[in-house]
């Protein structure tokens, strides 16, 4: 799979921060600044908005990486110096719409960890759907030591992997967990072998492209929100959409495949 990618055509081709390309089903973006460690300066959040606003119609997966020794350094600090308070919370709120676009756009997402993941790179992987990290990988929060604080989501949705506790520790010491602990403790939910990781982001992209797409759609939209709210509306929700999910078409053909031992079974 991963030698019949092709670049993407039309907008998605053209951008400078990311590459882009696609495999029939499968589009795969990589962070393409590694002279400054993926760095995520503006123009690389508001490309990764227009990716995810702009997927390929057939496009039911998507898998992000990033070039060179890291993943990402997070947010690219030459931009924050001059900043002004209300410049920092457009800038903040840049972050959020972009990383809304990722974890609420179409597709499952799937993230490849590899070096550096830190500060903004570390909440960019925690707005992708699943984690595959590789035995370099490494995480830390370095917002307290810089004197700044998160600002793209993360203080919303790393908690959701790790816990309030771990993600205080993090900040407020500076410490860093290696791939194993960060594999403990909830950052990935995969770890393999270095250079092992796209592979296996492949392979489980393959799987997630062979799910029926509303009930992904369900599994990606529906999970989290319905972690947000009180057990009483997100049981109401959770009727609603299991509802939807299987009056499609695609739930009740596959349904009917098992009963009629067309279908695998668990595991298998
Ligand atoms: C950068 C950045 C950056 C590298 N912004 N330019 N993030 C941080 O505090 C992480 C800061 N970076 C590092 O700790 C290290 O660079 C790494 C551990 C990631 C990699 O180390 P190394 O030895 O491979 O690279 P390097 O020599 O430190 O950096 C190579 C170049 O990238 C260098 O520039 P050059 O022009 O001197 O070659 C670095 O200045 C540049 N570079 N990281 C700008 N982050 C939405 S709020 C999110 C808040 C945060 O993300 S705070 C965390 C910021």
């Amino acid at each position: 799979m991963t030698n019949s990618f092709r670049p993407a055509e039309g907008l998605l081709g053209q951008l400078s921060l990311l590459k882009v390309t696609v495999d029939g089903p499968v589009v795969h973006l990589r962070l393409n600044r590694p002279e400054k460690r993926n760095a995520m300066s503006g123009a690389m959040v508001r490309e990764l908005q227009t990716v995810f606003s702009n997927l390929p119609r057939e496009a039911r997966v998507a898998v992000v990486s990033g070039e060179g020794a890291h993943f990402s350094a997070g947010l690219d600090l030459s931009e924050v110096t001059e900043q002004s308070v209300a410049e920092g919370i457009f800038h903040s709120r840049l972050w959020h719409a972009a990383f809304d676009q990722i974890q609420y756009g179409p597709v499952p997402v799937i993230v490849v960890l590899h070096g550096a993941v830190v500060g903004g790179g570390l909440e960019l992987a925690a707005t992708a759907h699943l984690r595959v990290a590789e035995a370099s990988a490494f995480y830390g929060l370095p917002e307290g030591q810089r004197g700044i604080f998160v600002g793209g989501s993360g203080s919303a949705r790393i908690p959701r992997l790790i816990g309030v506790s771990r993600m205080t520790d993090m900040m407020l010491t500076g410490r860093v967990f290696d791939a194993a602990e960060g594999q403990a403790a909830g950052f990935s939910n995969y770890l393999v072998a270095d250079g092992q990781g796209l592979e296996k982001a492949f392979e489980l992209a393959r799987k997630v492209a062979g799910n029926a797409p509303l009930s992904n759609y369900a599994i990606t939209q529906a999970l989290p929100r319905i972690a947000d709210m009180s057990a009483s509306d997100g049981l109401f929700v959770e009727s609603l959409m299991s509802a939807i999910a299987q009056g499609d078409d695609a739930a009740k053909q596959r349904v009917r495949d098992f009963l009629a031992k067309r279908a695998g079974k668990v595991g298998k």
